[in-house]
C-alpha cells in the first residue's frame, strides 16, 4: 500500500485512509466503510461468471489494517454488508457470520446500517453483544449515516441534528485515459455541498471486485466528461447536489489517496 498525503474533510475531522476505501471520523472514533457485498461472487456464479477467488479474505485484511491504523472505538458499515444469496450455498452466510464474530470480538461497537441488499439478516445480530443492525440511518454527533438508495424525509426534517451526510450505494469510480489510450480505473470518494446546506460524503465500495459506477472520465490532454446528474443511482446525488460542485478523491491500494478538483473543473 502506498504512503501518501492524508486528506482530511469536514474541518479536519474526517481522514481518508491511505489506499483503503474507508474514512476515519475522529470526533466519534469511527472507521466507516460501505458496500462489502459479501457473496457477490456466488451471485456472479449463478450467471456462469466464475471468479477464481473469494473477495472476503482481502476485505478482512483491509479491516484488520484499518483497526491497526486507527484503533477505532466504532466501526460503521454504511449498508450492503452482503449481496444476494442463493439458498444453495452456505459459504456466503459463513463469511457474514465470520465477519460479525470477528468484529464482535475486536471492536467495542459495530453498527451495520441497512442497505438495499441487507434482507433476511436482522436475526443474526441478536447473537452479538457489540454489533447492532440499524435502519434506516444512524445519527452520531455531526453525522448522519444512511445507505443512500432511498431519499428519506428525515434528511430534511432532522438537518439541524447533523452537518455531514455519509452515504454508500453509488460505488463511485473514475476512468483516466491517457494519450495512447491506456485506461486506469480508480475508486473515488465524492464530497461536496448539498442544496440543504449540509455536506455530503459518498463512500466508494469496500468490495475489491465491485468495479463501480463511472462518475467521471478524464482523457489526458483532451478534457473529460461526467455522468449526467439524472443517471446517478442514488436519489440523494440526483436531488440534493449539483454534480459539478462535487469533488472526487481517488482511493487506490497502489496509488494511495489522489485528490482532484471539483467535477466542473475537470471537464
Ligand atoms: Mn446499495
Amino acid at each position: 500500500m502506498a504512503e501518501s498525503t492524508r486528506i482530511t474533510l469536514h474541518k479536519g475531522d474526517v481522514e481518508i485512509a491511505s489506499g483503503i476505501p474507508a474514512i476515519f471520523v475522529k470526533s466519534i472514533g469511527a472507521v466507516v466503510i460501505a458496500d462489502l457485498h459479501i457473496g457477490y461472487e456466488w451471485a456472479l456464479g449463478q450467471q456462469d461468471i466464475h471468479l477464481p477467488l473469494s473477495q472476503f479474505p482481502e476485505m478482512l485484511d483491509d479491516i484488520k489494517r484499518l483497526i491497526e491504523t486507527y484503533d477505532p472505538d466504532i466501526l460503521i458499515i454504511d449498508g450492503d454488508l452482503k449481496h444476494e444469496f442463493s439458498k444453495a450455498t452456505a459459504q456466503e452466510w459463513r463469511e457474514v457470520l465470520d465477519l460479525l464474530h470477528f468484529l464482535d470480538k475486536n471492536i467495542r461497537k459495530t453498527y451495520v446500517v441497512r442497505g438495499n441488499h441487507d434482507n433476511f439478516i436482522r436475526g443474526f445480530f441478536r447473537r452479538y453483544e457489540h454489533v447492532d443492525f440499524v435502519e434506516p440511518y444512524l445519527l452520531l454527533e455531526d453525522y448522519m449515516f444512511l445507505h443512500g438508495d432511498k431519499e428519506i424525509l428525515d434528511i430534511n426534517s432532522r438537518k439541524d441534528e447533523y452537518e455531514v451526510l455519509v452515504i454508500g450505494h453509488e460505488h463511485p469510480s473514475m476512468i483516466i485515459v491517457d494519450e495512447v489510450g491506456a485506461r486506469v480505473r480508480l475508486k473515488v470518494l465524492m464530497t461536496g455541498p448539498m442544496k440543504i446546506g449540509r455536506e455530503l460524503i459518498v463512500l466508494p465500495a469496500f468490495s475489491p471486485i465491485m468495479s463501480g459506477v463511472e462518475v467521471v472520465t478524464i482523457r489526458v490532454g483532451a478534457g473529460g466528461f461526467a455522468l449526467p446528474q439524472s443517471q446517478f443511482l442514488s436519489p440523494i446525488l440526483r436531488n440534493y447536489t449539483e454534480i459539478g460542485e462535487m469533488r472526487v478523491i481517488g482511493i487506490d491500494k497502489e496509488g494511495g489517496v489522489l485528490p482532484f478538483p471539483k467535477i466542473a473543473d475537470l471537464l
